[in-house]
């Protein structure tokens, strides 16, 4: 593991999280600066910057993120009310941390998503 973003510190146990899930390939833990009610953070172990850096021999991983997301949804009882699933990518979509990661927000009716 070489990545040097705060995720890739939260992944080695350098820095705390509030995990919600972990296992081989990927990690859940709350976002520091919820945008919802429930906002966890889907992230692949494996150093991938952006969506744009995905290897086609590395798309399924982008599967389990969403995977794991659902089935934690329905764990924590929400999935029937619904959630978004959001991976921001660069600087136009906002992306700040430079390791893939998959937004799970949930626990409200969310708005209309726009500029
Ligand atoms: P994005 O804009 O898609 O790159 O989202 C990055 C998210 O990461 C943002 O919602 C805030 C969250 N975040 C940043 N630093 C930390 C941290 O140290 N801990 C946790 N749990 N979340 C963080």
């Amino acid at each position: 593991m070489t990545d040097s973003t705060i995720f890739g510190k939260i992944i080695r146990r350098e820095l705390p999280a509030d995990i919600v899930y972990e296992d081989d390939e990927l990690i859940a833990f709350r976002d520091i600066a919820p945008q919802a009610p429930v906002h966890v953070l889907f992230v692949p172990k494996t150093p991938i910057a952006t969506l744009n850096d995905l290897q086609a021999d590395q798309a399924a991983i982008v599967g389990k993120l969403a995977h794991a997301a659902a089935a934690y949804a329905q764990r924590e009882g929400f999935a029937q009310d619904g959630y978004r699933l959001v991976m921001n990518c660069n600087e136009h979509g906002g992306q700040t941390v430079f390791q893939l990661h998959l937004h799970l927000l949930a626990g409200a009716h969310l708005g209309r998503f726009g500029t």
